[in-house]
């Protein structure tokens, strides 16, 4: 049998990984321009090194032409969500695309593996249009929370380390630690109106601050120099402590002095 030419096999992988990332950070960007919470924190892709391939195809027996119907996370997408329940938000929003073909789902955030692992599992079928026509390519999609990637990161180093073979003593602590990691998004769940209230006020006060920035730029452009120190003390003031009230009044303020001097 021909062995595989990895170069080309893997090009339709690369588009894949390429495009869904771009897609999935899209859906992040589509919400923020809107000023809305999005339930994508940030999004990671990757092709599965060779390496890895010829590992998981000599573990699981799959011989060379079946490595493209039987291996799944060939192409492997990761999404990261604040909180439990925007995972269910991302699901909803993956089953609900046309261009992404569900072949079927793993839920390890209700079922979790006996390591404590916990994330949920989509894999689909992606269509990637190539020089020479349509390829249906399979990706795995994996979507948790932060502190479920912190897990999963820090266990993944350590099984490398060891070989996947931990020591019982550190994976006891392993179990405590992905325990912990349930309760902090828990907790964090109870706690999830404050905390995106909180979010949207450090935004709603940055973008306000970066407008008086821009103004008090403009206003020293146009040569009112002592106006431009007035208001550069005034949001020395404001900055830390300041209610959205009094920046907004600033802003105006600054915009009226640009007003007038032209
Ligand atoms: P920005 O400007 O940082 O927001 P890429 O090829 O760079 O698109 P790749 O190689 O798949 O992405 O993955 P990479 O480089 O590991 O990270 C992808 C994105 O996730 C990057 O943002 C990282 O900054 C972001 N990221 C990685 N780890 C964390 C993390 O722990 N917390 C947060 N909030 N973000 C993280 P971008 O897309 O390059 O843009
Ligand atoms: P990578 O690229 O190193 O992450 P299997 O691979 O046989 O164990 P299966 O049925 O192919 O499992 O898929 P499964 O169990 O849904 O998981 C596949 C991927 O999920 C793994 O890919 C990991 O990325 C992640 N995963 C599953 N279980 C664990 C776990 O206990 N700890 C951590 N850290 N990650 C896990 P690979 O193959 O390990 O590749």
């Amino acid at each position: 049998m021909a062995t595989i030419e990895w170069k080309s096999f893997l090009i339709p992988y690369e588009q894949a990984v390429e495009e869904l990332k771009v897609k999935f950070k899209s859906i992040r960007k589509e919400y923020r321009k809107r000023n809305e919470y999005s339930p994508i924190e940030f999004v990671t892709g990757r092709v599965k090194e060779i390496s890895s391939i010829l590992e998981k195809a000599n573990k699981f027996n799959i011989p060379d032409e079946r490595i493209m119907l039987e291996m799944e996370d060939i192409c492997g997408i990761r999404i990261m969500c604040q909180f439990v329940d925007d995972v269910t938000k991302v699901v909803n929003i993956i089953r609900s695309r046309k261009d992404m073909h569900i072949m079927y789902e793993k839920d390890y955030v209700t079922n979790v593996k006996s390591s404590g692992y916990r994330s949920y599992h989509i894999i689909i079928k992606y269509p990637v249009s190539m020089a020479e026509g349509q390829r249906d390519i399979i990706a795995e999609i994996q979507i948790r929370t932060l502190a479920m990637n912190f897990w999963a990161t820090i266990e993944h180093s350590l099984n490398y380390k060891y070989k996947h073979d931990i020591p019982d003593e550190i994976k006891a602590k392993l179990k405590i630690a992905a325990d912990a990691a349930f309760q902090l998004d828990g907790h964090m769940l109870e706690i999830k109106d404050e905390i995106k209230d909180a979010q949207k006020l450090f935004e709603v006060k940055s973008s306000i601050v970066s407008n008086i920035i821009r103004n008090i730029l403009t206003i020293t452009s146009m040569g009112k120099l002592s106006e431009a120190d007035i208001y550069k003390s005034k949001l020395n003031q404001l900055i830390n402590k300041g209610e959205v009230f009094e920046l907004n009044n600033l802003l105006r303020s600054t915009e009226k002095t640009i007003e007038m001097g032209r």
